[in-house]
């Protein structure tokens, strides 16, 4: 990137000036071609889709169920005692008011099925989705210049090559998308186009279910006007409590504080984080490492090692490698795995989940000596070791805790 000027990044140019650049930025696509994935301060175009009301749109189809009675997939209510939650439900169900995460026996009160009520229960077919899952995502890999798997029905494309900066291909591409969608698994999909994922992510939300919405870069700070914080991907519940208690609901109202004013009221981070994303200026990249399900890595042995101290400093070093890859993908991860393999290929993994994703070495190194340390057969004979950290989470989410915490 050297000799390439971004005249936006200067943090003296005004908001008007930086609005005409990126329209400049905009005819000059592919200056940087090979290093788009750096060059990402320009508008690059970004589809974000995500299906509707996923899971039980699958279990419709499969059972062929009628799309007027409300289903709700999630723990067995037992009769409004179940103590599980609901994972999702269809838009009949929406209309009492039920949603995902929410209680299932609360569920169950505002909806009960027959004979107390009209709804549906099911518990849910984990292969059912995975499967129409990938169908769908193969669907959108094949339209993307880089893609990223974002969650079992949720995918962004950065298809600015593709488009060739073009915000009226970029639409015809959603509505072709959203056609193949329904063509290939029968089922509808919302779509949002905008200059950043953020943004992009937010767009696919205005016309759910089966719709598509597109934010310009020069209608960023229109779309922000007047929403509400809450909507915000990034900003949690405890943070977007604290705002309203200051005065602050709505994006605009926050964003006219100016970045000094907000840094000493909410932190120079959030503050940074808030006035470039209401900019439409996120530094957050469609990144296809961040579709990995886990960073791993193991050793083996030359020979099959008795040490156990040996083997545990090994896995230590692992722990490490395995950290610095997430530091440097952007990602945490909430599960930490030990895989130990023993003289004559016999192979046990055990896991531990911590409750919040975190990238911190010292935590994993200490969960992985607890792990090794109880599962290890003593006196045995070891052949290899590995460590994995997996569910991992990508930097909205992970900006979330992060902010929530400071
Ligand atoms: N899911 C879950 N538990 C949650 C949230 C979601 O198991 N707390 C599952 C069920 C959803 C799927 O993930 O079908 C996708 O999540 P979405 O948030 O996209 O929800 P839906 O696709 O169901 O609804 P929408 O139409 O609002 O996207
Ligand atoms: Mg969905």
């Amino acid at each position: 990137m050297d000799g390439v000027i971004y005249p936006y990044e200067d943090p003296l140019v005004e908001l008007n000036d930086r609005i005409k650049f990126k329209h400049l930025w905009r005819r000059w696509p592919s200056v940087v071609d090979e290093e788009r994935v750096e060059a990402t301060d320009g508008p690059r175009v970004i589809i974000h889709c995500d299906l509707d009301a996923f899971f039980a749109a699958v279990e419709t189809l499969h059972h062929g169920l009628d799309e007027s009675v409300p289903l709700i997939i999630g723990s067995d209510p037992k009769q409004g005692r179940g103590r599980g939650i609901v994972s999702t439900c269809n838009y009949a169900a929406r209309v009492y008011g039920i949603r995902s995460a929410m209680p299932v026996s609360e569920a169950w009160r505002r909806c009960p099925a027959t004979p107390f009520g009209p709804a549906m229960y099911i518990r849910g077919t984990r292969g059912l989705y995975s499967r129409a899952s990938r169908k769908v995502m193969d669907v959108l890999r094949g339209a993307a210049d880089l893609f990223e798997k974002a969650s079992i029905d949720e995918a962004y494309l950065d298809v600015t090559e593709h488009v060739n900066g073009d915000w009226d291909a970029a639409l015809a591409l959603a509505i072709n998308l959203q056609q193949k969608i329904k063509e290939v698994v029968n089922l509808t999909a919302s779509f949002g186009i905008a200059p950043t994922r953020l943004v992009a992510k937010m767009a696919s939300e205005v016309n759910k279910p089966n719709g598509i919405f597109r934010v310009m870069p020069d209608e960023v700070q229109a779309f922000f006007e007047g929403r509400s914080l809450r909507d915000l991907p990034g900003i949690g519940p405890k943070r977007a409590t604290q705002l309203a208690e200051w005065g602050y609901t709505t994006a605009d109202e926050l964003y006219a504080l100016g970045e000094l004013s907000l840094a000493r009221l909410a932190g120079e981070r959030f503050a940074a984080w808030f006035m470039r994303v209401v900019d439409g200026e996120s530094s957050d990249v469609v990144s296809p490492l961040r579709s990995r399900k886990s960073i791993g890595k193991e050793h083996t042995f030359e020979r099959d090692q008795e040490d156990h101290e040996e083997v545990l400093a090994r896995l230590l070093q692992l722990v490490s490698l395995v950290m610095e890859r997430a530091v440097s993908l952007g990602v945490s991860g909430r599960l930490g795995e030990v895989k130990i393999r023993y003289t004559g290929f016999e192979t046990h993994t055990s896991g531990r989940s911590i409750p919040v994703a975190m990238d911190d070495e010292t935590v994993f190194r200490r969960l992985a000596s607890g792990l090794f340390a109880t599962n290890i057969r003593p006196e045995a004979s070891i052949r290899l070791i590995g460590f994995r950290l997996g569910q991992l989470e990508i930097p909205e989410s992970r900006q979330t805790t992060l902010f929530e915490e400071e």
